[in-house]
């Protein structure tokens, strides 16, 4: 036998199986179907061992499925569009669009080099106009149906992007991507209306076969929290000359604290602050608003920031207590949350109480903690004796007929009063915010929109046309801030993003200085408009590709451009959900939640039938460096999986990514942890030489442990214990230092999925000296082109595994006395039992009790009498 080469059979068999297209996947099969994605990568330029943590084991799995007998559909592509192209380009001077299209060449060859079963049929590329045409599309149907809209708001503005940013993709104050502070902006941009699906994203979660942590997270961030509305009176003497009765709606999840409200907050950006503001504090309360814009959402909610606002003249009366109080203005009141306005209980909530404090508000408690000691200043209710807010339930005082009831139940009673009352309503809020889609970047998908000065001024939009009236009875609210704004029309899909473009970020849109480019004729009045010169975030391009896939070889084939949908509709329901989605827990909140929403909301618009886009999800962990840190050029800890494909081979790397470590882990990387597995595969790969005919019982026993071990493991994605199940297979052909040939091809069968090449180069020499002419054979006779790859994965037999019997050696004090035959496993228990049955042991040990037992489970039992 040769020596172990697999720079020599790698390359060769990729080739050889790129050639047949042995990973296509057939549209048609009587096989159930098995969606299987990976995350599809940004083409940064390499592909780096995380890169490969996450698709090596993920084709593992889906190698094993696919000998499982599904059909199974395991496609690749490329995130292409988005700031890290761009940043990159930036940085090297090079055009977006060409940087990219060289690092998907590049990355499609080290995705080769992997050994990886992709139907590259249907590889998908997010910035290829033949894709973004439906993006854009897309954007369209919302944009008719409600759901993309237009708004002034403040935003997330990051000044080293030069662009704002999601809600989501703020972390802790910060960018996401380039870590520098975020501020607020007021600006106008594009939203999706995800905030319409809070209530379905958050309990449609519960069914998905997800982890538990990212389900968690997801019902976090949307942040489900109930509460009551109430209705305070303002009583500002001008109000009544007009019989108009203004009130304030307040949300709180707290209604049993109503007594102790002192005063009333409204957010600086509240539509009633200018009417609330008397005269005489107007320019004062404008100086205020105008500072607390500069603050972030952060610094205005934190809690131990100073608290600070301004009274505004007017007050208003709490309608169950009847007494009037005074309205403030401040920025710990967030427009976004609720109805923007918070009725301050001081004594009970401490962001209230700093702010009393500060502004000498009274603070009446109306609860009394259960747990006494943390009550100061009892029975002297002297406001100053209160050191911080008692955020905890208890006894409610001072609260007219509720005094003396529990808060769990005073919250329910005083909600269920209001509404009999109609003082206000029981809400349920969310946390989620609408998703900012608009970027003042330039690599990615045009928003296919136009805006005509012209027809803005006459209020004309979209939603006047005819088209409008037949999708929608309600258009006014729709048409809300719209006027000026057409669709591009269908038929002139794709918008085409333009090269010409000075492409630095300025914090304007890049798109905005082709002249040429933006100038179109307005759609309904024919003059002069402007096209949008905003982009989309790159994560609507990410929120559909998954839809794409099943549908995406059907234009490549036919070259169809003339096609309604973005997808096939029979093929849409024959693959999707996706079964099993597989990638990094560093998108749990952001992708995943937009996904989840693109389902439902294009559900909703009758475009899909079903809900949730991926059933099942599973995380792999993090690779660390060696040195146990996070790998980074910086650091000089990164790990290449170039570098060792040329010195250990795919197969080896794919293989010891899999044994390194509970997937869902991750860990350092052991340079001698793949010398390890290097040696593994050598002595399969010498097994060869061992080959004799029969098989021993011991043989076949091993052998179907090890298929039913590595069949459950693969099943639940213990990639690490499955290896482990080979290796020592592997050791026992060496103890008993011979293999023969049915189980050599059960083992190369069951590590396929791992060495794929080994496995098939192993197989064929078994099977056939010549490759190419058994193939021509077997597809002259009509007959499937053969590999181990489209083999059956074995089945273990349930009857060699149970009636393995094993003999216990029985001993008193420490002599042999007799023997014992039972099922291997029997536990110590039933082993005493049956020894105290023997004819041998009996006269010996009578009713006797043992002082001590030693017990080898499997080999031995001594009783010391
Ligand atoms: C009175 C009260 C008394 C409150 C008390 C709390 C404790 P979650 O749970 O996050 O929904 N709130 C309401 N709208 C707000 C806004 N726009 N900006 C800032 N704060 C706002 O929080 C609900 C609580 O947050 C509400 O209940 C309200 O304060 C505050 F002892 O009302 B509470
Ligand atoms: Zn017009």
């Amino acid at each position: 036998m040769s020596r172990y080469n697999p720079s020599e059979i790698e390359p060769k068999w990729q080739e050889l199986w790129r050639e047949e297209k042995l990973f296509a996947t057939p549209d048609k099969s009587d096989k159930a179907k098995y969606y299987c994605l990976v995350m599809f990568p940004y083409p940064s330029g390499d592909l780096h061992i995380g890169h490969w943590y996450n698709f090596a084991p993920a084709d593992v799995y889906t190698r094993y499925r696919r000998m499982c007998g599904y059909n199974v559909l395991h496609p690749m592509g490329f995130d292409a569009f988005g700031l890290p192209a761009e940043n990159a380009a930036i940085k090297r001077e090079v055009h977006p669009a060409e940087w990219t299209k060289s690092n998907i060449s590049r990355m499609t060859w080290q995705l080769e080099s992997m050994g990886a079963s992709y139907d590259w049929d249907r590889m998908i590329d997010t910035s290829d106009p033949e894709y973004y045409k439906w993006t854009q599309w897309l954007f369209l149907q919302f944009f008719k149906a409600g759901l993309a809209y237009r708004a002034k708001a403040l935003v997330n503005w990051c000044s080293n992007d030069q662009t704002v940013l999601a809600n989501e993709q703020v972390e802790d104050g910060k960018c996401w991507r380039c870590s520098a502070v975020v501020v607020q902006k007021e600006l106008e941009q594009w939203f999706f209306a995800i905030t319409k699906y809070a209530r379905e994203l958050l309990t449609s979660v519960d069914s998905l076969d997800w982890p538990q942590k990212t389900k968690l997270m997801q019902k976090n961030w949307i942040g489900q929290s109930e509460g009551v509305e109430i209705e305070f009176r303002i009583t500002r003497p001008s109000f009544g000359g007009k019989n108009e009765e203004l009130r304030i709606a307040v949300f709180t999840t707290r209604p049993d604290t109503i007594f102790g409200v002192t005063f009333l907050v409204l957010a600086p950006e509240h539509p009633l602050v200018s009417k609330v503001t008397v005269k005489e504090l107007s320019g004062k309360v404008k100086r205020y608003i105008e500072n607390s814009r500069k603050k972030t959402e952060l610094e205005r909610v934190s809690q131990d920031k100073q608290k600070t606002g301004i009274f505004t003249g007017s007050y208003c009366i709490n309608p169950l207590t009847n007494k009037s109080i005074p309205i403030y203005i401040a920025d710990y009141a967030l427009m976004g949350y609720g109805t923007g306005a918070v009725m301050g209980v001081p004594a009970h909530d401490q962001r209230d109480y700093v702010f009393a404090k500060k502004y000498r508000l009274d603070i009446v408690k109306v609860i009394e903690s259960i747990k006494g000691e943390s009550v100061k200043g009892e029975g002297e209710s002297k406001n100053k004796l209160i050191e911080r807010a008692n955020e905890e339930e208890g006894i409610l005082v001072n609260s007219g007929q509720w005094t003396g009831m529990h808060s769990y139940d005073a919250v329910k009673k005083i909600s269920n009063y209001i509404e009999k009352k109609h003082l206000g309503k029981k809400t349920i809020n969310y946390h989620l915010r609408d998703w900012l889609i608009s970027r003042q970047r330039y690599w990615g998908t045009p928003i296919p929109m136009v805006y005509c000065q012209t027809c803005a001024n006459a209020g004309r939009s979209w939603f006047n046309s005819k088209e409008a009236r037949s999708h929608h009875r309600e258009i006014s609210n729709l048409s809300k801030g719209m006027a000026g704004w057409f669709p591009v029309l269908e038929k002139d899909l794709p918008v085409i993003l333009p090269e010409n473009v000075d492409f630095q970020p300025k914090g304007k849109s890049p798109l905005a200085s082709n002249e040429d480019w933006v100038n179109v004729k307005c759609p309904k009045c024919g003059g002069e408009a402007r096209r949008e010169t905003e982009t989309m975030d790159t994560f609507v391009d990410s929120s559909w590709y998954f839809l794409r896939y099943p549908s995406q070889k059907r234009t490549a084939d036919s070259g169809q451009r003339t096609a309604e949908l973005p997808w096939d509709v029979e093929l849409t329901k024959q693959w999707l959900p996706v079964d099993m989605y597989i990638g990094g827990a560093e998108h749990t909140v952001l992708h995943l939640l937009y996904s989840r929403f693109f389902v439902k909301a294009l559900r909703g618009l009758g475009y899909l039938t079903f809900d949730e886009p991926f059933t099942a999800l599973r995380h792999q962990g993090l690779i660390l460096g060696p040195d146990g840190q996070k790998m980074s050029k910086s650091r000089g800890n990164v790990i290449s999986p170039d570098q060792l494909v040329s010195a250990y081979g795919a197969d080896c790397v794919r293989t010891y990514l899999c044994f390194m470590g509970p997937y869902d882990q991750g860990g350092p990387w052991n340079p001698r942890g793949i010398e390890g597995v290097y040696r593994f595969l050598n002595r399969v790969w010498n097994l060869e030489d061992r080959v004799k005919e029969q098989e021993s019982l011991a043989e076949q026993r091993m052998l179907h442990k090890t298929i039913k071990r590595v069949t459950d493991d693969l099943a639940v994605f213990k990639f690490n214990t499955a290896v482990a199940a080979l290796m020592e297979l592997v050791n026992f052909f060496y103890l008993q230092d011979r293999v023969s040939r049915q189980s050599l091809v059960v083992l190369l069968t069951l590590l396929a999925p791992f060495a794929p090449h080994m496995a098939e180069e192993l197989w064929m020499s078994l099977e056939t000296a010549d490759y190419r002419l058994q193939q021509k054979k077997t597809v002259d006779a009509g007959q499937k082109i053969i590999s181990i790859h489209l083999q059956p994965w074995p089945e273990h037999d349930p009857k060699l595994l149970q009636e393995e019997q094993v003999i216990v050696v029985v001993q008193i004090n420490g002599k042999l006395k007799d023997r014992l035959q039972v099922p291997a496993g029997t536990d110590q228990p039933q082993i005493e039992k049956l020894v105290r049955t023997l004819p041998k042991i009996v006269p010996i040990l009578g009713t006797m009790k043992p002082r001590k037992t030693i017990f080898v489970k499997d080999k031995l039992i001594n009783l010391v009498v």
